[in-house]
């Protein structure tokens, strides 16, 4: 039997979402935020700051945050847009016997927010599965204006103990380099290593890879994105981050599935999804890269 916790759709109660077989997941309704998962038999796969709530006006430090329509600080709106301190309805919730889901829902009139004139509604559909979570994101232009927009699934992954990470999978794509402000050739396809402040927006990336810190391996399956960021302040940029512990810089790596250079135009009407599953691997495993994906796997 599957539980599923929080049912009141106009409270702020966060939902939680569980499988009989002992996985369980938190999703906020201020920005839709999944700020907890755990998978069966296993430990938090998601990273979120002490120190997230302590600075006025910021969104929550961790989880994984939706980005639209603006991504960092490439136009008007506030960084990453405006989802993030948005708080959405919990529209549904169901369990089947081997899947607990919820969808939660925000809805925008022209000009609700400064700087950004269009009609949208917004969609987050979670899955809960014993080993993995699958979140499609969706964006429903119900104006009568044509838009562009970049989004992301802002996706912060614990590194237990400040272990590096390794990405496989991988990446055989150009990136821009955020630090040094400049686009690069990558010098190998895979794995890439993370052992450093690190921002990167990879284009046209792999849409399957394994990242791997010490035991926990986990797979990310994304859909709908063209592009893929990696971010970490590492050490040595966490203390100019003022929601996040000086100690916790390398206790996470964010893999973000998005669109960046590459905006999305949605015509009134249509509709653009994103999706991204996680996959917890098991410690025994040996280390591998992920195979290849197949129709039945694509997200
Ligand atoms: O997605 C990567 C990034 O744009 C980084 O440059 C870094 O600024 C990060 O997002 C965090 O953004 P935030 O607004 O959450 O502080």
């Amino acid at each position: 039997m599957i539980k599923i916790g929080s049912m009141q759709t106009n409270s702020m109660v966060p939902v939680l979402l569980y499988t009989a077989g002992g996985a369980q997941c938190t999703i906020l309704r201020e920005g839709a935020n999944l700020v907890s998962w755990i998978p069966a038999n296993g430990s938090e796969q998601l990273f979120i700051s002490r120190c997230s709530g302590s600075v006025d006006g910021l969104p929550v430090r961790g989880g994984i945050p939706l980005v639209f329509p603006q991504f960092a600080e490439m136009g008007p709106l506030p960084k990453h847009g405006i989802l993030r301190n948005i708080n959405w309805d919990l529209i549904a919730i169901s369990s089947q016997p081997d899947c607990a889901s919820a969808t939660l829902q925000t809805e925008c009139r022209p000009f609700s927010y400064p700087g950004w004139p269009y009609a949208f509604r917004a969609r987050l559909v979670v899955e809960l599965q014993d080993q993995s979570v699958f979140l499609q994101f969706s964006i429903q232009n119900t104006g009568t204006q044509t838009f562009a927009f970049q989004s992301a699934m802002h996706a912060y992954l614990r590194l237990p103990g400040g272990t590096p990470a390794d990405i496989l999978g991988c990446i055989p794509a150009n990136y821009f380099d955020k630090q040094l402000q400049s686009w690069c050739e990558p010098a190998m396809t895979s794995p890439v290593h993370i052992n450093a402040a690190t921002d990167r927006i990879y284009q046209s990336p792999a849409t399957r890879l394994l990242c791997q810190s010490g035991t926990t391996r986990l797979t990310l399956q994304s859909g709908g994105f063209p592009e893929m960021v990696i971010w970490t302040p590492w050490r040595e940029g966490a203390s100019a981050i003022p929601d996040l512990g000086d100690d916790e810089g390398d206790q996470f790596i964010c893999i973000e599935p998005a669109a960046i250079y590459q905006a999305q135009q949605l015509a009134p009407g249509s509709q653009w999804q994103g999706r991204l599953r996680l996959l917890a691997e098991t410690a025994s495993e040996p280390d591998r890269e992920p195979k290849p994906a197949s129709d039945s796997t694509q997200p």
